[in-house]
């Protein structure tokens, strides 16, 4: 922020101008340089910002696109500085803020506030019925928790959620130490995020993870890029893109706005992109309808077997033959789609639609990129699915420059699964935690997102914890998960920062101050590093330099490793856990290290491989091989019905999207530049025709009411209506303010994860 933070966003102020064409270049150079001074001063600024993302420097929290070997000095991009500056800041909330702000106080704030007060320097507590937090030490605070755990009928009732920038060593202690309690009650933010691209991909070619490097992204011929804005959420993707068309790749991008970046992009990498004219990344941009991408990938799969039927060499025969089931009936079921479904599903034209199909068949190497605009549907896992049907059609899965390329949000988000951040971890991986650490580690499935949210809401769960991220605001249903959130005996948050997940708690709550990625992380055997798994299953080590906001600041490991020691002292635990000094852990995270190793494939020689300046990447048959670890040994394709968003009479679809200012829950100040929004968050993007179709106006003030079946209205007050060039019938506003029209039980079939980027919704005009 260049401002100084002042209580809220006053969208009095909101002013809402052309959106822009080209995205990064000096303006974002500059932009990121504001933020980081204002946060943590020149000093600081220079001592972080040098080494983001550099060899021996720590890893980038803002989002897990790879780095590129060969980096360059500031290897960092605007939304990464902010990232960095965020947790980097100087601004201190201390037990003396919590004297002066009650609870009730803290709930009256918005996210932007609160997240401005800064780094917390000490655990707290809210005891039941009290007004205040007020510090306590930690091991009060251990023992709490191991006291309400040890209390509960059943190790079930409680719920233990992670966001994804929880490092391997944290969230492989982490696991161990849930499991050892006895519960696979371990909800992630991937839940509610790439959960839809691992189900479609597991079932498809046997490995929920993207099947390209970094490489091939530079090696590509066609790249599509479906439901994303990396121009806002994967800056220095666009840097990889602009390096792919210079070597004579194409870029097609599949969404329903014409996303700045994608169009087009001045790279702050180079000199003269800095200052200079932007390069134009798209050759094609298809404006499709929310939801319509199944139909669109059916239509490129029709297109190519056409094409086929003519020529005889656009499928990949051979490759279809060797590796892929399913083939004939895959074929028959496309020539039943009807091409009139797929151009009402996408709201493009056939000739749309085949223009795209020929640059697949003119490409030898595609790759598909995508992130939120795909995974969060009803049918999104049918989706993605068909896009990997597409990719085996040609052969494009296993060989160089093609591949699927979901493009993950957290920075270790991908890291934290492999550790077993998972509720129904495949029995192998079970089986050998139990060897490694000698106890029995539970095997029925446990909760995940909205199934714990639901038991929340039902009184199943007494005890709350999250490592680190915003539940409540990052959830659906914000009123349900409110109440539900209310009804737990305690809630526990292990933070860097303030969140509304700190003001709506359980019956009692705790604060726990956390480390994060910029901070110096000093055991008993000296200066730790930890460990982070990129979007390409490349592993490498993060070492913090700064000096922590406080001393009383703990590790996540440390963090853990105190609950553990606390919780298997007492009965009920000791006779489950699992066999391990967990200070010996704490101490000397090679330990944990040594355990991953044993435990998780791909880790031989974790150490060793660690000290490399890239690190290592993680084995993946299908890209390494061609092997396809299904149940029958080759890639499945998959028969998916065409299906799509109906849109009722006088409604529009509303997707949740994230502006340029914020990094998930966290608001980082009130503008969405790209976007022409300035100062105000409170907008809904509709296209013009809707706009005249529904009887409100460009500028008009409304509420957005979503109807769902189970027939109950959830509303967001007051937004104002801005005229925008988005897919007809589709309208966007940001994330988290919109989240209490998101019903919980409207969740993708195969994956739960909520359809943030699909809720029908009427304009109330106010
Ligand atoms: N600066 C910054 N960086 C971030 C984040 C952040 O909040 N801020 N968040 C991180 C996280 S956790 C994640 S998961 C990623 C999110 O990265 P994105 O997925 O890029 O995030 P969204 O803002 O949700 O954008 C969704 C995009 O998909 C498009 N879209 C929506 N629905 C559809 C559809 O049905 N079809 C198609 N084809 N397109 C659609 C939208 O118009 C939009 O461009 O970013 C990560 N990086
Ligand atoms: N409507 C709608 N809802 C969505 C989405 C959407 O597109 N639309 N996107 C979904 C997606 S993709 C995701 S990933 C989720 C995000 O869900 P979460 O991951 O739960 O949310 P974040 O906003 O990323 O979490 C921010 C908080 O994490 C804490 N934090 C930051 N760094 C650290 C750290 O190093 N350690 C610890 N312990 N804490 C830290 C800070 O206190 C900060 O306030 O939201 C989902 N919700
Ligand atoms: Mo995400």
């Amino acid at each position: 922020m260049s401002r100084a933070p002042r209580s809220g966003i006053d969208e009095s102020e909101l002013e809402v101008v052309e959106p822009e064409v080209t995205s990064v270049g000096l303006p974002a150079v500059t932009h990121a340089m504001q933020v980081a001074l204002t946060q943590m001063g020149p000093v600081r600024t220079a001592q972080t910002l040098l080494r983001v993302n550099q060899k021996h420097g720590f890893d980038c929290p803002g989002c897990a696109w790879p780095d590129p070997e060969h980096r360059s000095p500031a290897e960092f991009c605007e939304n990464g500085a902010k990232a960095v500056a965020e947790e980097a800041t100087t601004r201190l909330v201390t037990p003396e803020f919590f004297a002066r702000h009650s609870l009730a106080d803290l709930a009256r704030q918005d996210d932007f506030w609160l997240g401005q007060q800064g780094r917390i320097t000490h655990p707290m507590v809210f005891d039941d019925g009290a007004t205040h937090y007020r510090p306590i030490t930690w091991d009060d605070a251990f023992t709490l928790i191991a006291d309400e755990l040890e209390a509960l009928d059943s190790p079930d009732q409680a719920v233990f959620y992670t966001s994804g920038r929880t490092s391997n060593e944290a969230a492989f202690s982490y696991q161990l130490m849930v499991r050892g309690y006895g519960t696979n009650n371990l909800p992630d933010c991937s839940n509610m995020c790439h959960e839809s691209s691992g189900a479609a991909l597991t079932a498809s070619i046997g490995v929920g993870k993207g099947s390209v490097s970094l490489q091939d992204i530079y090696d590509a011929k066609l790249i599509v890029v479906a439901g994303q804005n990396p121009g806002t959420n994967h800056p220095r993707m666009l840097g990889a893109l602009a390096k792919a068309k210079r070597r004579g790749a194409r870029v097609v991008s599949v969404n329903p706005l014409p996303e700045a970046g994608l169009i087009e992009f001045k790279d702050p990498q180079s000199p003269l992109g800095l200052a200079g004219r932007g390069e134009k990344l798209s050759d094609l941009h298809l404006p499709i309808r929310l939801g319509g991408d199944l139909g669109l990938f059916l239509g490129i799969a029709k297109h190519l077997l056409e094409r086929d039927e003519e020529s005889s060499e656009v499928l990949d025969r051979d490759f279809l033959e060797r590796y892929c089931d399913g083939l004939e009936p895959y074929l028959a079921h496309l020539r039943t789609v009807p091409w009139d479904e797929i151009r009402t599903a996408t709201g493009l034209t056939e000739a749309q639609v085949r223009e795209l199909g020929e640059e697949f068949v003119r490409s030898p190497a595609t790759i598909v990129c995508w992130a939120m605009g795909l995974t969060q549907h009803e049918h999104a896992v049918a989706m993605i699915a068909e896009i990997a049907n597409v990719l085996l059609l040609q052969g494009n899965i296993g060989r160089p420059g093609a591949g699927v390329c979901p493009v993950r949000g957290h920075s270790n988000v991908q890291g934290d699964r492999t550790m077993g951040i998972f509720e129904r971890m495949p029995e192998r991986f079970h089986d050998r935690l139990d060897a490694e650490f000698g106890f029995a580690s539970p095997r029925d499935h446990g909760y995940d997102t909205v199934q714990a949210i639901r038991a929340m809401r039902d009184g199943k769960v007494g005890v709350f914890m999250a490592m680190g991220g915003n539940f409540l605001r990052a959830t659906p249903d914000t009123d349900v998960t409110e109440a539900a959130t209310r009804r737990c005996r305690l809630t526990v948050q292990v933070s860097t920062k303030l969140n509304r997940s700190h003001v709506v708690t359980g019956r009692r709550a705790l604060i726990l101050p956390a480390l994060g990625r910029t901070d110096a992380d000093v055991q008993a055997s000296g200066p730790q590093r930890v460990s982070v798994e990129d979007s390409m299953s490349a592993v490498h080590a993060s070492v913090g330099r700064l000096t922590p906001p406080s001393p009383h600041v703990r590790s996540e490991v440390a963090i853990v490793a105190g609950i553990a020691q606390q919780l298997f002292a007492r009965e009920k635990a000791a006779t489950r856990g699992p066999v391990l000094d967990w200070a010996a852990l704490q101490g000397d995270y090679r330990l944990i290290r040594r355990h991953i190793e044993a435990v998780v494939d791909g880790f031989e020689d974790y150490e060793s491989r660690l000290d490399q300046p890239t690190g290592f990447v993680l084995p993946h048959p299908p890209r390494d091989s061609r092997s396809f670890p299904t149940p029958s040994g080759r890639a499945q394709l998959q028969v998916n019905q065409l299906t799509y968003p109906a849109l009722p009479e006088g409604r529009v679809l509303l997707q949740t999207l994230r502006s340029h200012d914020q990094y998930n829950t966290t608001i980082y100040g009130d503008s969405d530049r790209y976007r022409g929004i300035h100062h105000g968050r409170r907008v809904v993007l509709v296209n013009p025709l809707d706009i005249e179709r529904l009887g409100v106006a460009d500028g008009q003030v409304v509420d957005l009411v979503s109807e769902w079946r189970d027939g109950v209205e959830r509303r967001a007050e007051r937004f104002r209506v801005v005229a925008y060039p988005t897919a007809v019938g589709c309208a966007a506003a940001y994330y988290p303010e919109t989240n209490v029209l998101v019903p919980l039980d409207s969740v993708a079939k195969g994956s739960n994860t909520p359809t943030s980027k699909s809720v029908v919704v009427r304009l109330e005009p106010r």
